[in-house]
């Protein structure tokens, strides 16, 4: 059995090698990553509750490797072999996302680990999204976009192979490993050279510069790597400092007690050169930098009230009013971690304290009695995925004003599945049932 490499093992390795790579490509990811690591360090030595209750999840060793990418592929086809390629890693497809109703012609899912175990050792996820180029309202140019994505192949011919070799094995031995994460990554590597000529290019990117950005490239590249930090509003304080201009506004929820979903912020894209095929040169931006903080998932019941408040909220000009004003609106969404899980506003884990443990919970104590008791302890359960709001908001950010759609016509997630060859997995029943397996843990009955 252990003549494989563990999948777990495979995606520790790719994560490492894709952050060393976009390190060297965008040094101003080097930056970024050093000041959260400051910032991080410091919010642990200040804040010994927060320390404890990350190191009772076994979260701390998982915060310096925890990161996410994000690629946009083109075709049905480079969906699907993405997809087998991130199964080696043990990577599956969460959710989906359907960002037309912000103006971007892609629809989305997240790359995940999804157990327990394998979160703990490296919860690695790549925001996938996919072209949709129906949203290309001039036929000639949609035509020509679809001929030239049905020319290239963004894989290597060994990485297919290797991939085939994983199908057929069950498994990749270290030295097949240390292979495919070398292949793999070409994939996901930045091009200085366009594949299509200086006029096709400006043709697409007046369309839609995510299209010119899909399209135009002999490969997926990876646009962002956003490490997770614990203090995101004294990051975007200090990003200045080191040379880098964040967005204005912090999305996503509130500064709280108990953090809730994810926040995140960015840096603009990068203008690049680039040359064309016929020698001209020119400049292209789709790279740019993030960073994110992550809290407590919400159940169905707390997303509701989340998706309300914020949209109650809407929009601003200024990061520190914008977040004074959806810190009033977020007051009646509570902020302690027993109202959140005895209103079921949020996902929990439980397991059984030392004292649990020498006295196990008897037929007929309630849950709620064990915890009073000490003898059951109840920890969040980190959101482990992407909010459609906010990814909206890092799109335009980087797209500027003109990059609007103008109609979307109808997403379908149907669609997405077809082309990614399989269902998405929905996230909410994944926490519910680590939840419901936690309690059959410490020998309760589920809810
Ligand atoms: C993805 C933007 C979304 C996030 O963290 O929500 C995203 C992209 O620009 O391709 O990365
Ligand atoms: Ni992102």
């Amino acid at each position: 059995m252990d003549k494989f490499l563990s999948a777990d093992a495979i995606r520790t390795r790719f994560s490492q090698a894709m952050s060393a790579m976009y390190q060297q490509e965008v040094p101003q990811y080097g930056t970024l990553m050093q000041l959260v690591a400051t910032v991080n360090d410091r919010a642990l030595e200040a804040d010994s509750a927060l320390r404890d209750r990350l190191a009772a999840a076994d979260e701390i060793d998982r915060l310096s490797i925890e990161r996410h990418g994000a690629i946009r592929v083109g075709t049905a086809a480079e969906l699907a072999t993405l997809r087998q390629l991130f199964a080696v890693m043990g990577m599956y497809p969460v959710g989906y996302y359907d960002l037309s109703q912000a103006g971007v012609p892609v629809h989305s899912t997240a790359f995940r680990p999804v157990d327990d175990a394998a979160l703990r050792r490296n919860p690695f996820r790549v925001f996938t999204s996919l072209l949709r180029p129906e949203l290309i309202d001039d036929e000639s140019l949609r035509e020509k976009a679809a001929e030239i994505l049905a020319a290239r192949d963004i894989f290597t011919p060994r990485c297919r192979a290797l991939l085939a070799l994983h199908a057929q094995q069950g498994g990749l031995t270290d030295a097949q490993a240390g292979e495919f994460v070398t292949e793999a990554l070409e994939t996901f590597r930045w091009h200085a050279h366009s594949s299509v000529d200086s006029q096709t290019y400006q043709a697409l990117n007046q369309q839609h510069r995510l299209i010119a950005d899909v399209v135009c490239f002999p490969g997926c590249h990876i646009n962002h790597l956003t490490p997770r930090t614990l203090d995101i509003d004294r990051v975007q304080q200090l990003m200045p400092s080191r040379g880098i201009d964040p967005k204005t506004l912090i999305e996503g929820p509130p500064r709280r007690r108990v953090p809730i979903l994810l926040r995140q912020t960015s840096f603009k894209a990068l203008e690049e050169p680039i040359v064309f095929r016929d020698g001209h040169q020119g400049t292209h931006t789709a790279r740019f930098g993030e960073i994110e903080q992550r809290g407590v998932a919400l159940t169905p019941q707390g997303r509701a009230r989340y998706d309300r408040l914020l949209s109650e909220a809407g929009s601003g000009q200024d990061n520190q009013q914008h977040q004074q004003h959806l810190a009033d609106i977020f007051r009646d969404f509570p902020d302690d971690e027993t109202t959140l899980r005895q209103q079921g506003l949020a996902w929990f884990r439980y397991r059984l304290s030392e004292k649990g443990l020498a006295t196990p919970p008897a037929q007929g104590e309630s849950l709620e009695t064990l915890i009073a008791a000490g003898r059951v302890l109840a920890e969040p359960q980190t959101y482990e995925d992407f909010l459609p709001v906010s990814a909206a908001g890092i799109f335009q950010s980087n797209l500027g004003d003109r990059a609007q759609i103008r109609s979307a016509g109808q997403a379908s997630r149907q669609t997405f599945e077809a082309a990614l060859g399989c269902a998405v997995l929905d996230e909410m029943a994944l926490y519910e049932a680590r939840q419901q397996q936690s309690l059959a843990q410490c020998g309760l009955r589920p809810a």
